[in-house]
């Protein structure tokens, strides 16, 4: 396809959309495209120069008339001061809110032949489409896209259930880069922690929100750990983090788990870990399951938004309703304890990636969307 510069707007610090926002624009340059990124700082993980990738910052002037700094509007004049200049084919927004809109107003502010694709990513409709004073603007923002894609069938759903937008909606999944996430022999790590040879490693990596319910992890680790010889990490940080420190030690296993904090090289924890769990109540998809797998760690997640679409039931690892914890903890325990099941399942979640989630047919559906829009004139 014919080469074309495309900017990209994604929140740039930690998270998932962000993550695939910045992905997506790294391997569109590999391909031959031309990348701005506009947004409010560095997408953290464009870590290294590329001579096809631009930034264009966003800044907000604080005058004292403002209660509010005008982030939306500054990031509106931004993308038509970038489209202009830059003479770009296509806008790649990701998350509905505010940037679908900022991108529908900068289309307005240039009068040009700009196409608008917007990704939706999950919280922009889980949460913030039950808000009635954002309702609006989400329903605005998909409806005057050209193209509007989603990371799940499920995610598709509830945005059609939720504002029942006039617009189609394709279903595009999150990818990660198979180059970086592959099982690493880094058996040493284990020993570093303290982890004894024979102990399993369950991992649990969020921001530890709410909707993560990551006190459903510790209850059912409190049962694994019964069972099996194991150690559980904690990977991440957030506004649980009190409570589920809290509970660690109430239900005393505070020498089995590990809290780790925020971690960059999580493709070395995974390399040590057997299994993952995920118990959130609100997940569009879970980028975390797909960097898992692709290390071969089998995962236990909840029947919730776009979970089912990557654990495959029995194959790739285990689905269990929400909340229900002792189900959660006998999958774990069945198996860790069974060496070729745990075996089987930890090459079909790596190969589930390297199928389904492939990085390159991924990048491929995006691209597709853009050569339609752009031979659409
Ligand atoms: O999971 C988070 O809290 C971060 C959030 C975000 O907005 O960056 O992640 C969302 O987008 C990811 C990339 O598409 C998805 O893999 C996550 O499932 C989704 N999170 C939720 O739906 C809660």
């Amino acid at each position: 396809m014919r080469k074309l510069k495309i900017g990209i707007t994604c929140y740039p610090s930690v998270g998932g959309s962000g993550i695939v926002a910045t992905e997506l624009g790294k391997l569109l340059a590999e391909r031959g495209h031309e990348i701005h990124f506009i947004s409010s700082s560095m997408p953290f993980r464009l870590n290294k120069v590329y001579c096809n990738i631009f930034y264009h910052e966003v800044e907000v002037n604080q005058y004292s008339v403002f209660k509010y700094p005008p982030y939306d509007i500054a990031l509106a004049s931004k993308m038509a001061e970038v489209i202009e200049r830059e003479n770009l084919d296509i806008l790649h927004v990701h998350y509905a809110i505010p940037h679908a809109v900022c991108a529908s107003l900068a289309k307005q502010m240039v009068d040009g032949n700009i196409k608008i694709v917007t990704t939706l990513h999950g919280t922009d409709i889980t949460v913030l489409g039950y808000d009635p004073s954002l309702s609006n603007a989400i329903k605005f923002g998909i409806e005057t896209s050209d193209r509007v894609t989603a990371v799940s069938k499920a995610l598709v759903k509830q945005t059609y259930d939720l504002l029942e937008p006039n617009k189609e909606i394709l279903t595009v999944y999150n990818f990660i880069d198979e180059r970086v996430y592959q099982r690493k022999n880094v058996e040493h790590l284990k020993k570093d922690y303290g982890i004894l040879e024979h102990e399993k490693v369950i991992i649990h990596v969020s921001n530890f929100r709410k909707v993560k319910r990551v006190p459903d992890v510790i209850k059912a680790f409190a049962y694994i750990q019964k069972h099996v010889a194991s150690k559980l990490l904690l990977v991440g940080d957030g506004p649980e983090m009190t409570v589920v420190s809290k509970l660690v030690k109430e239900l005393d296993i505070e020498n089995k788990v590990l809290f780790l904090g925020k971690q960059e090289n999580v493709v070395e924890l995974y390399s040590i870990s057997d299994l993952k769990l995920l118990t959130s109540e609100k997940e569009s998809f879970g980028l975390v399951l797909l960097e898992a797998m692709a290390c071969r760690v089998p995962c236990i997640g909840t029947n919730i938004g776009g979970i089912p679409e990557v654990i495959e039931h029995e194959q790739t690892g285990y689905i269990c309703e929400l909340g229900d914890v002792q189900d959660m903890a006998e999958k774990a325990i069945l198996l860790l304890n069974n060496d070729s099941l745990h075996k089987r399942m930890s090459e079909k979640a790596e190969e589930a990636v390297r199928q389904k989630f492939n990085s390159g047919k991924i990048v491929t559906e995006y691209e597709k969307i853009y050569e339609q829009l752009m031979s659409e004139g």
